[in-house]
């Protein structure tokens, strides 16, 4: 899943792409370089961002949702946590509600992508964006961040959402502290089973990377968002939310390779 976000003030590309056309160049950019989803944002949901209306956010996505459902290869997702700007992105051909709050945040969310028939990633978070980092308690985070979730997917099955379009994601980052992201990335087979719906993860160029892997630089994060992304699918997830698409798809074709690699030299 490729990130395009229409925001001033997401962590690590905002204000690149808050011109329409700089972003719908930036997501046909990603689709042509091996993007499987699109996934189109207009509120920053960095530590301590400040909320932003439904208008604003519609104003930032719609001109770049139209253009990339009409102009990209590959299916549109549209990142809120609010139902009116999900329906609006749905009724012109979004096919997919990445939802942060995971239905918690707009009591119309479920029932809007229910009645669209569209695809829903159920994230887990505690709080808001601004609150989350006072909410990094837990007794065991892999449990529970497992248990929060599988009630955040029940919740939607039940609002009629089917359940072979739900995706469940841990929250990287999000009322989470840096030992807890690693080890709720090294329970992902774990918390797969608890949830009970394929995983879709998010680590791509946060700040607990540059925490673990001492450096802190964009080329830095990337590297170590390579390294998260491979270990993610190795571990079963199925689909990372990454900026680097091109990088992403590189090092998850070199891990099939290896895979298929035999003592005599490359299967074919
Ligand atoms: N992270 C961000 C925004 N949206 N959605 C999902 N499903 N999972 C995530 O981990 C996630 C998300 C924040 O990252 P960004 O500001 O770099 O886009």
């Amino acid at each position: 899943m490729g990130i395009v976000n229409v925001t001033p003030d997401s962590f690590s590309d905002g204000g690149s792409y808050l011109d329409p056309d700089a972003a719908i160049a930036h997501g046909l950019a990603l689709a042509a370089a091996g993007a499987a989803l699109i996934d189109v944002g207009g509120e920053s949901t960095r530590p301590g961002a400040e909320p932003v209306d439904a208008d604003e956010e519609l104003r930032r996505i719609m001109p770049v949702v139209e253009k990339l459902v009409a102009q990209a290869s590959v299916p549109v997702s549209i990142d809120t946590t609010k139902a009116a700007v999900a329906r609006a992105a749905l009724d012109v051909g979004a096919r997919m509600v990445n939802d942060v709050s995971g239905g918690a945040a707009d009591p119309d969310m479920l029932r809007v992508v229910a009645e669209a028939r569209a695809a829903y990633v159920a994230m887990h978070m505690r709080g808001t964006p601004r609150t989350m980092q006072q909410e990094a308690h837990y007794t065991d985070v892999v449990r529970d961040v497992g248990d929060e979730l599988r009630a955040r997917v029940a919740r939607a099955i039940d609002a009629g959402i089917d359940a072979r379009a739900l995706l469940a994601d841990p929250g990287i980052g999000f009322a989470k502290t840096a030992e807890q992201n690693v080890a709720l990335l090294r329970a992902l087979p774990e918390i797969a089973a608890r949830v009970g719906v394929p995983l879709l993860v998010g680590s791509s160029r946060k700040s607990f990377l540059a925490r673990i892997a001492g450096i802190d630089d964009r080329a830095g994060r990337d590297d170590a968002t390579l390294a998260t992304t491979v270990w993610c699918f190795e571990q079963g997830a199925a689909l990372v939310r990454v900026h680097d698409v091109a990088g992403s798809r590189r090092a998850v074709e070199l891990l099939e390779t290896l895979g298929r690699a035999t003592p005599e030299g490359m299967a074919a």
